[in-house]
């Protein structure tokens, strides 16, 4: 199986990319975006100054600096507003989007915390059927694909979706 779905802190996995939920602007902020550069040290920032921000969907690549994944890919999940702002379409962009750019660069393997689910509010169900969805649509082209959960029951949470989308 390609999809691993796991309970870790996302800046200690030994991959070729991390995904990082940033906001538009890539200034490091808080949850995993804040973890993230924490992890990677000062370069990450300098980085991602280069890139002129990134729109909600989007996105774009910087290296690891000092974290054991050699690639961080930087996407904007959508701010959740009662689904009045077409953010199930925009969260699927991210998905896509970061699964093309990791093709086009050859990425073997790659892990994703839930996208949009911390301070952006989007509902964490609709969320990992969305994230679900699109890693099965993509993961032959990968041999590791991970769902990166920050807690056991949203872990628990993604295997129990995952069984009633797959099996
Ligand atoms: N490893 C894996 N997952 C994590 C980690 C970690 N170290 N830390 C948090 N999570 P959030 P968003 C989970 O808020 O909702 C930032 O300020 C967390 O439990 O990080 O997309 C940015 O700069 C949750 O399930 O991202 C943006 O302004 C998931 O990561 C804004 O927050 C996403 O929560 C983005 O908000």
């Amino acid at each position: 199986m390609t999809i691993e779905i796991i309970c870790q802190d996302i800046t200690t996995l030994h991959v070729d990319a991390i995904v990082n939920a940033a906001n538009s602007r890539l200034l490091s902020g808080g949850g995993v975006d804040g973890a993230i550069h924490q992890s990677a040290g000062p370069k990450l920032q300098e980085a991602c100054n280069k890139l002129h921000g990134c729109e909600v969907g989007e996105a774009k690549l910087t290296p690891g600096f000092q974290l054991p994944a050699k690639w961080v890919i930087h996407t904007v999940g959508p701010v959740w507003h009662e689904g009045t702002r077409n953010e199930k379409v925009l969260l699927k962009n991210c998905y896509v989007n970061v699964f093309e750019l990791a093709k086009t660069h050859n990425f073997h393997s790659i892990a994703f915390p839930a996208i949009s689910t911390g301070v952006f509010g989007f509902p964490k169900k609709e969320a990992a059927i969305i994230a679900l969805t699109v890693m099965q649509n993509y993961q032959h082209h990968f041999k590791k694909v991970i769902a990166c959960l920050y807690s056991q029951e949203d872990k628990t949470h993604y295997e129990e979706i995952f069984t009633t989308l797959f099996r």
